[in-house]
């Protein structure tokens, strides 16, 4: 392996480029190869040689993003993710969608051209090459620049990690020009200090508003807080339990997001779900103040509380992500009336509303001395199609309990929401943002990547269809040796589609009967383990039975604890939660 000289000044444009993603602490770049970008590929190899940016190959483009969305969310900065000319945007772009819709920052960079037609080779320059690349994900981007120098690179990527780490965060995109990346480098323009190009602190509100909002807060009989897109910050952690303490309101959370509330803790009010729960919609409903941190879908979760009539409760809406709403998507959900509207960052703005309550006297509800039970799962004996999913999800949280701390990455759409207890920033990620399927693997891979040092045990429970789209990303984890636990929720099958063709066949007097076809994976049978195994990963399966299954987990978290992948396949019942089950198909 060729060594870089750390004297060696950069000799290309691709090498400066390899030195302003240092520059800019982009620590990793997923890839998958392209002679757009051989340039900078090059510079990749043989000048960042063992320094960063670190490049890990993957098998499909949208493993990239989705590897650098995970990431993010566990670290809280961006990495990289190099895809090649349009075809490889176009192969990332759901990935990008999923990123976006979640609020979270990734380094999109690109290639493309030579853009001078005159330098083309023929037939694949010309197919690799498009006008206005930035235009296939601009609608799901916050920023994008195709530099025509190196002058102008530098500051397109100081300029697209600032606005891709300013809140709300999300995905941007720097395209290279290839004929950029191969010109010599006759002089590298100056790094400025990164300090100067940071994103600018999160905002709060002015003092006199933050003392209002908290007087009514506190005097509010029954106030309730909707903990949605918060920090990963232990900080900020404990002053959302000291704000819920201080007004003594009933907290829920939401599974589509990251942990932001103690799930055992006296004030929180209900498990939660990809919708919410009777539990949680009756106690929105005994609610006089609604506090939402940033919620996703307020519209429709008051609606579901309060159908189309007018609330009785005063709605307080803590919220930046109105500057990203555009045309293009509905991931800004639907409009609802705001009584007080405070456009900031809903961490920030906790700690001032916590302040300004403390001012007001003691806390209305005083620190719980412990923690409230969970309730234990049921314990099922095995149905007819595998494990039912309360057991299934109670012998992974039983599993993970005894060999905490884990981080749950994300969990198959069955899975019950209140089988896990939460009590740290970390202890689960949420769900990938556009729900787009085939996000698991990558996502899972990413946050293992940026877990890899610390204590935490990945953990990431997979619909099989998630699982299948997805799982040659497995191979870079091995390849990398990233120690991640995977468990594959099989009920062979698109069940969710299953539940929506049930729907339709009710409806419209037809067999209900025929649901599964072209939904089940059955005939035949796909081999989860050994598909695990040819990506170099260790697996167990397929285990049919509770017992087995804390067997496999056991001998799984051993593996995982020495650095290795371990995948567990995992025979489950095809069944959904009663609230995931409704809200699905609803709309008659
Ligand atoms: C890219 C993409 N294709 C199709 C869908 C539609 N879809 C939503 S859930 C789902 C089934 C996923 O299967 P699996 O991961 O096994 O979960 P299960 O519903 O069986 O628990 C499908 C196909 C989607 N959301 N995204
Ligand atoms: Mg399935």
């Amino acid at each position: 392996m060729n060594t870089k000289n750390d004297s060696a000044a950069p000799r290309w444009g691709s090498d400066y480029l390899v030195d302003l993603m240092r520059h800019v602490g982009v620590e990793y770049v997923a890839l998958n190869p392209g002679a757009s970008f051989r340039g900078l590929h090059d510079s990749l190899v043989n000048y960042a040689a063992e320094q960063s940016p670190r490049m890990l190959t993957v098998l499909h483009e949208e493993h990239a993003v989705a590897i650098a969305h995970g990431y993010a969310k566990v670290a809280g900065r961006p990495m990289g993710a190099i895809l090649h000319a349009n075809v490889g945007l176009l192969h990332g772009s759901m990935a990008i969608f999923d990123a976006y819709c979640d609020r979270v920052p990734v380094m999109v960079f690109g290639a493309t051209g030579p853009v001078d037609t005159a330098r083309r080779r023929p037939w694949i320059d010309w197919l690799h090459t498009s006008k206005d690349q930035g235009a296939l994900v601009r609608s799901f981007i916050k920023w994008d620049a195709e530099p025509a120098s190196l002058e102008a690179a530098r500051d397109a990527v100081l300029r697209a990690r600032q606005i891709a780490t300013t809140l709300p965060q999300g995905p941007v995109y720097v395209c290279f020009d290839s004929a950029l990346q191969e010109a010599p480098c006759a002089v590298a323009p100056a790094l400025p200090p990164l300090r100067r190009h940071e994103a600018p602190r999160r905002p709060g509100v002015p003092d006199s508003v933050a003392r209002e909002v908290a007087g009514r807060l506190y005097a509010a009989r029954r106030p309730l807080i909707l903990a949605g897109r918060v920090s990963r910050n232990e900080e900020d952690w404990h002053r959302r339990v000291a704000l819920a303490e201080q007004c003594g309101a009933t907290v829920l959370t939401d599974f589509k997001v990251g942990a932001a509330f103690p799930t055992r803790h006296p004030l929180h009010g209900a498990a939660p779900g990809y919708f919410m729960s009777q539990e949680g919609l009756a106690a929105l409903r005994a609610a006089d103040v609604i506090l939402s941190l940033d919620w996703v879908d307020l519209a429709g979760t008051l609606r579901s509380a309060f159908g189309a009539d007018t609330m009785p409760a005063h709605i307080i809406q803590v919220s930046l992500d109105q500057t990203l709403h555009n045309g293009f998507g509905g991931e800004h959900q639907g409009l609802t009336g705001i009584d007080t509207y405070l456009m900031c960052d809903p961490d920030e703005c906790g700690g001032q509303l916590l302040d300004a309550m403390r001012a007001l006297g003691a806390p209305r509800m005083a620190p719980p001395a412990t923690e409230s039970p969970q309730a234990a799962p049921r314990d099922e004996a095995s149905g007819p199609d595998g494990i039912p999913l309360t057991g299934f999800a109670g012998t992974i949280s039983s599993s993970l309990r005894q060999h905490a701390p884990a981080c749950l990455i994300r969990t198959n759409l069955g899975w019950p929401g209140g089988a896990h207890p939460i009590s740290h920033p970390l202890d689960y990620l949420g769900y990938d943002g556009g729900a787009g399927v085939g996000s698991g693997p990558g996502m899972s891979v990413g946050a293992a990547l940026a877990l890899k040092d610390s204590t935490r045990l990945p953990v990431a429970v997979l619909g099989d269809g998630d699982f299948l789209m997805g799982v040659t990303a497995f191979w870079t984890a091995v390849r990398y040796e990233i120690p991640l636990l995977v468990i594959v929720a099989n009920n062979r099958s698109f069940f969710n589609d299953e539940v929506h063709q049930e729907k339709v066949a009710i409806v419209r007097e037809r067999p209900v009967e025929n649901k599964w076809v072209g939904q089940r994976l059955e005939t035949p049978e796909i081999d989860i383990a050994a598909m695990a195994r040819a990506q170099g990963a260790q697996a167990w399966g397929p285990v049919n039975t509770k017992n087995e299954l804390e067997r496999a987990l056991n001998e799984a978290i051993v593996a995982v604890r020495t650095g290795k992948v371990a995948v567990i396949d995992a025979r489950v019942g095809r069944e959904y939660a009663p609230a995931m089950a409704n809200a699905l198909t609803r709309g008659d």
